[in-house]
């Protein structure tokens, strides 16, 4: 158990989760290193459309963007993942400063920064090991920049429940600055038979990047999960716009969490993740709310997949 992973999910977390009416385990789990190599493969699974979709939309309206954007920013990117997205952007941007990636992942954190420091000469990166969806400290530039950018796709956005996406892009407005910009990736779709086949795709790697759950947590939250008798399915729940990742029970069991035991019904589920769909509007509707006003958007030919340029509502003069 590394210092990361205690640090990512306390125990607390996990017993609080599975002890609810409806058993649950925060998302975050799902990022081990397991995890992420997990979720690697499944953005180059057929049935996934959104990482192919999002790339397509970066490649075409990125020019537009980095006009916008305009030249000499510094670019702050909360769970900077394998970056291939970033280099897009960082390629786009005209004379970009600094670039700030913060990750719970000390390893991929360091592995990135080092490779974009060779691929980009003169670009300041500035990396930040924490976990983003708390309070985060930017570390001092010794760059001056003209705007900030905040990138966030992938539509991990939809991951928040939609108070904590509200105060998650409030925080970020804040961390910002005046003048900033928000580039955010969302997904908006609502056709259930496409959301079913992306989030349980047909070779399986969802269904093994969901059951990894529970390999995390016998290996640091000393579990006993039996993953044979365990099965993943994903469930389309209109009414909030959101899929559910569950982990469903094949029969009637007991599983240890170290001190503490739990009971399932054959047939119960796990919810392990919600990915929120939010329709345009309804996103619209949030950033507003969050302190953003959306400036542009663009979206993919399928009207699934968008790109969404807001600019804080905070004005006051550039910052050095
Ligand atoms: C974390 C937002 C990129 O919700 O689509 C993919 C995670 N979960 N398949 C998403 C995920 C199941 C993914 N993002």
């Amino acid at each position: 158990m590394n210092r990361a992973e205690m640090q990512a999910t306390s125990c607390d977390e996990v017993l609080s989760g599975l002890n609810e009416p409806i058993k649950s385990l925060p998302c975050k789990l799902l990022y081990d290193a397991a995890g992420a190599e997990l979720f690697e493969r499944i953005t180059e699974v057929e049935d996934y459309y959104l990482t192919r979709a999002e790339h397509a939309l970066l490649a075409a309206e990125l020019p537009a963007i980095a006009a916008l954007v305009g030249s000499h920013a510094r670019v702050i990117e909360p769970g900077s993942g394998a970056g291939v997205k970033t280099r897009m952007l960082l390629g786009a941007l005209d004379r970009v400063a600094t670039y700030v990636p913060i990750d719970v992942s000390a390893d991929q954190l360091a592995d990135n920064a080092t490779a974009l420091r060779g691929e980009f000469p003169g670009l300041e990166v500035l990396p930040v090991l924490g976990d983003y969806t708390q309070a985060i400290t930017l570390p001092v530039s010794a760059r001056p920049h003209e705007r900030t950018l905040v990138f966030f796709p992938g539509s991990t956005i939809g991951n928040f429940e939609p108070d904590a996406a509200r105060q998650f892009l409030k925080r970020l407005a804040a961390l910002a600055g005046p003048n900033a910009m928000l580039l955010l990736g969302a997904d908006a779709n609502a056709n259930r038979e496409e959301l079913l086949r992306a989030y349980d795709d047909s070779e399986g790697v969802t269904a093994e990047f969901d059951l990894n759950v529970l390999a995390h947590l016998n290996r640091t939250h000393a579990a006993t999960f039996d993953l044979e008798q365990f099965m993943h399915r994903a469930v389309w729940n209109a009414a909030r716009s959101r899929i559910e990742m569950h982990l469903v029970s094949k029969r009637a069991q007991t599983v240890k969490v170290g001190d503490a035991t739990f009971t399932f019904a054959r047939g119960e589920p796990i919810v392990t993740e919600h990915c929120y769909k939010h329709s345009p509007a309804a996103l619209a509707q949030i950033l507003t709310d969050s302190g953003w006003a959306v400036t542009r958007t663009f979206a993919d030919p399928a009207q699934r997949m968008r790109l969404w340029l807001a600019t804080s509502a905070t004005k006051r003069g550039w910052t050095t």
